[in-house]
């Protein structure tokens, strides 16, 4: 096993604490293919710690631009530890990737800053659909599951 592996079992092991944790997942329906790639990276590492899918609660949303309503909605319920969003928006021939992508991370950082349930934001914001599959259990890892990960450490604080 190499060391980068031992130490990500390490990892795992001390995020195993947050197995009684309540867990939530907001994810866009754009670029449905990519998404169920972040999905499965961060249902892989819930279960890697003991957390079955069925256990998560589950909102899906238009578009990354409503992430930030869905999260709101589930911060509100106050029954849930940690939120995990997803989203992955693709460089189109307009400005509006640069107006969604800043909106999203706005909003979300402003969610967080009320303090009321954290929120990590697992949000593709690529060039092209390649980097997109890169980054979703391609060349680069899957960022649904490292965020995923960020999810069950956030929630331990
Ligand atoms: C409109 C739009 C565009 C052009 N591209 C994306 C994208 O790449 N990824 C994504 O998640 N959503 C996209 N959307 C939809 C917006 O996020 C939002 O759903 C609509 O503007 C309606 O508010």
């Amino acid at each position: 096993m190499s060391t980068k592996h031992k130490s990500l079992n390490l990892e795992i092991d001390k995020l195993k604490s947050a197995t009684g944790k309540n867990f939530a997942i907001v994810c866009s329906e754009w670029n449905p293919e990519i998404i169920n790639r972040l999905l499965k990276g961060a249902y892989s590492f819930f279960e890697r710690i003991g957390i079955s899918s069925d256990k998560i609660f589950e909102l899906k949303v238009p578009g990354s631009f409503e992430l930030i309503y869905g999260c709101s909605k589930i911060q509100s319920s106050k029954k849930y530890d940690a939120i995990l969003a997803i989203g992955s928006i693709i460089r189109g021939e307009t400005s509006h990737f640069k107006y969604i992508s800043q909106s999203v991370f706005d909003g979300i950082k402003d969610l967080n800053v009320n303090g009321k349930c954290p929120i990590i934001l697992c949000l593709l914001t690529d060039d092209n659909y390649q980097q997109s599959l890169d980054r979703s259990g391609g060349k680069f890892g899957n960022k649904g599951f490292d965020c995923a990960a960020a999810t069950a450490k956030v929630s331990l604080i």
